[in-house]
């Protein structure tokens, strides 16, 4: 008995379903904390994974470690991605239906990490043949490749992904994968020309310049030095301590190979690379007659031999622009600004067609191939995987963090709703009455941007669109006119004709599910006002080693809305389990169940749980699981299970992995 107390109080539950005190944060994260003591850093919300992100490399993701989850129940072994990525295989084998793992939480909390462990699960534990095995390493060196160029240093992770991706993994009839198709989501262009300071460009940049041979820098006109390029310069930021830009350039030279690009193909992405960071030092001066002109020749050269355009129209092209008036078309010289701009537009539009291309040339080395694989025809099912960018808030907030949080928005209003429907269809199986819950639906935020007309993103178009020269200003005052007194979007305006000073006059703020962010309608100050962020910043970055970070926890228990995800699951029955496993678990306190029942099942729970004593209130029986209603009634007939048990280090551990 008490081996059982101290077991329970040392290891927390494994599920929250389980926690005596299920509304109360702080009994939420209390349990997280013990369990994170205990190196245990999931914890499982029903069918839901919490994990803890421990920022140190652990001993729990060997083949071994992966082996043991092969084929075991969800709840018969401690939470891990592993079970999770298990259970989803199985349940696409036996079910013979698509499935989807969504991964979410705030920036930095290990989601990308969370994907490539599943994808290791499957390219580790799933059947493969000689050809099929070509297709596993591809699919697991897609990751480099895209983390490379679509990743990077950000304030609050050293390893951001700044593009969303969803990744589908096909199986053939056997279990054993067969191809893949990724779709990316919005990268974040901008960065390419400017970084906030603390911050790097993409990953791509740095490891060619640090690894790349030098007959290659030379070929393509470039210093080994990153201080030399201004588009790597703005974050003051060369070098990070966690990352190894020489180790990743080999590993990605290497992943481009496996998923089989041709060397030509190679140059032709690291000419373009290499385009952008001469694009970065085209520089521009007054000419003769005080136009503005290109002042930096050498790199003309490079821009030109490099995209293979001829020089002449290039330099026209960042100089001038085109107009067409009364059906004549005229050419403009460009003022300074605006060639600055131009220059910076070609340099986002190349570098985004270049991620495209990648993104399209893996799908081609991933595509399922008939040919190869015919035994396969007809019969795979696909399990997808999401891993978007997550919700981020900093000093400075400018069109990118809006969209990557309103894609958080959507992405938990999706998880809100398939986690309800999912309780709410199990009931429905099994025959029990379903008692609707309240909570709070984020839909109404969802609509303030996207919704027709009156949504933010419909009054960004059209003030796009209106003629003449669009303003910032007008936007926003636009916007203020729109969704003024909307509960979830604030200016510096009072009602009463004062102004708010949380926001600033270039600023409205938007009450995300996930908390308040103020977004910049400016976009001149994005650039300006990077420059004091770091020191304000600091304490939001998730990077000490096996530190549980109170407040960081809480902000995101609240954000992912777990505590309303447990009053749901918890709103009708705490635990429930197939007739067959709680019998299995619990026949040996029952003569009449022991030490073999051989009637129905569910007469079998029926005989254990009236010799149990269970009140009529504390239970109900479905079609093929018992449903519990309060934990401490599991837990009696636990401490029952184990004053039958001599207390041995192996019982322990195994009664630590069942709470
Ligand atoms: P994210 O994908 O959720 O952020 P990552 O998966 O990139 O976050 O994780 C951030 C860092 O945390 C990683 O680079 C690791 O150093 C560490 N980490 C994450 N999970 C684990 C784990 N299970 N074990 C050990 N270390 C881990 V973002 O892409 O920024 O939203 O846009
Ligand atoms: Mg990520």
């Amino acid at each position: 008995m008490e081996s059982t107390l101290t077991a329970r109080d040392r290891v927390g539950v494994q599920d929250f379903v389980l926690l005596e005190n299920y509304t109360s944060e702080a009994a939420f994260i209390e349990n997280l904390r013990r369990r994170f003591g205990e190196n245990l850093i999931y914890t499982y919300i029903g069918s839901v994974l919490v994990s803890v992100n421990p920022n140190k490399d652990l001993e729990i993701y060997s083949k071994a470690h992966m082996e043991r989850y092969r084929g075991v129940s969800f709840y018969e072994i401690s939470p891990h991605i592993y079970a999770v990525s298990d259970n989803t295989y199985r349940a696409m084998r036996t079910e013979r239906r698509d499935q989807c793992i969504l991964i979410s939480g705030e920036s930095g909390a290990g989601k990308t990490e969370a994907s490539k462990k599943i994808l290791q699960y499957y390219a580790t534990t799933c059947p493969v043949t000689d050809h099929l095995s070509t297709l596993r390493d591809r699919l697991l060196q897609s990751n480099p490749v895209l983390e490379a160029f679509g990743n990077a240093k950000t304030l609050r992770n050293d390893n951001s992904s700044r593009f969303g991706k969803y990744m589908d993994v096909q199986f053939d009839f056997r279990g054993a994968p067969i191809g893949g198709h990724i779709l990316n989501y919005l990268l974040e262009k901008s960065r390419v020309v400017h970084q906030n300071h603390g911050e790097r460009n993409f990953h791509i940049f740095y490891q060619l310049l640090e690894g790349g041979e030098q007959d290659l820098l030379s070929k393509l006109g470039l210093e080994r030095n990153a201080q030399k390029y201004q588009y790597l310069v703005k974050g003051c930021c060369p070098r990070v301590s966690s990352i190894n830009d020489k180790n990743d350039w080999r590993t990605v030279r290497k992943a481009l190979t496996v998923i089989g690009f041709h060397e030509d193909e190679v140059e032709d992405l690291l000419n373009i690379i290499a385009s952008v960071l001469h694009l970065g030092n085209t520089q521009f001066g007054e000419g003769k007659n005080g136009e503005n002109q290109i002042t930096t020749e050498t790199q003309l050269k490079y821009l030109s031999k490099l995209l293979g355009v001829d020089g002449a129209a290039l330099r026209e092209a960042l100089t001038h622009k085109k107009i067409t008036a009364k059906g004549e078309e005229m050419i403009s010289p460009l003022s300074f600004e605006q060639a600055v701009a131009a220059r910076d537009a070609l340099a986002k539009a190349v570098y985004g067609r270049a991620f495209t291309w990648l993104v399209v040339k893996i799908n081609q080395s991933l595509a399922f191939k008939d040919d190869v694989y015919n035994s396969s025809k007809g019969s795979s099912s696909v399990i997808g995987l999401l891993d978007i960018y997550g919700f981020e808030v900093f000093q400075h907030n400018s069109f990118e963090q809006f969209c990557i949080n309103y894609c958080n928005e959507k992405l938990h209003q999706l998880f809100i709703e398939l986690t309800l429907k999912s309780e709410q269809e199990e009931y429905e199986a099994e025959g029990i009455t379903w008692e609707p819950v309240k909570y709070f639906d984020n839909k109404i935020i969802c609509d303030l941007v996207e919704g027709k007309h009156k949504g933010l993103i419909s009054i960004l178009d059209e003030e796009c669109l209106r003629p003449g020269e669009p303003s910032d200003i007008s936007f926003l005052e636009k916007l203020e006119d729109t969704l003024g007194g909307h509960a979830h979007f604030v200016t510096h305006k009072l009602s009463n004709g004062k102004t708010r000073k949380a926001v600033s006059r270039e600023e409205f703020k938007l009450i995300h599910y996930a908390g308040e962010v103020n977004y910049s309608v400016n976009g001149e100050l994005a650039n300006q006002s990077g420059n004091s962020v770091i020191s304000d910043m600091s304490p939001l970055c998730n990077h000490t080693p096996w530190r549980f970070d109170e407040a960081l926890v809480r902000h995101q228990v609240k954000y992912l809305g777990l505590m309303e995800n447990l009053r749901v699951r918890r709103a009708g029955f705490a635990y429930r389990r197939h007739y067959e496993t709680f019998l299995q678990r619990y026949k040996s306190l029952c003569p009449g169940t022991w030490p073999n029942w051989q009637g129905r099942l569910a007469d079998g729970v029926a005989t254990l749980v009236q010799h149990l004593g269970y009140k009529p209130e504390e239970y109900k029986l479905g079609k093929t699981k018992i449903f519990i209603r309060f934990p401490k009634t599991l837990f009696s007939t636990e401490d029952s299970l184990e004053a039958r048990r001599p207390t041995s280090w192996r019982g322990y551990r195994e009664r630590a992995k069942y709470l």
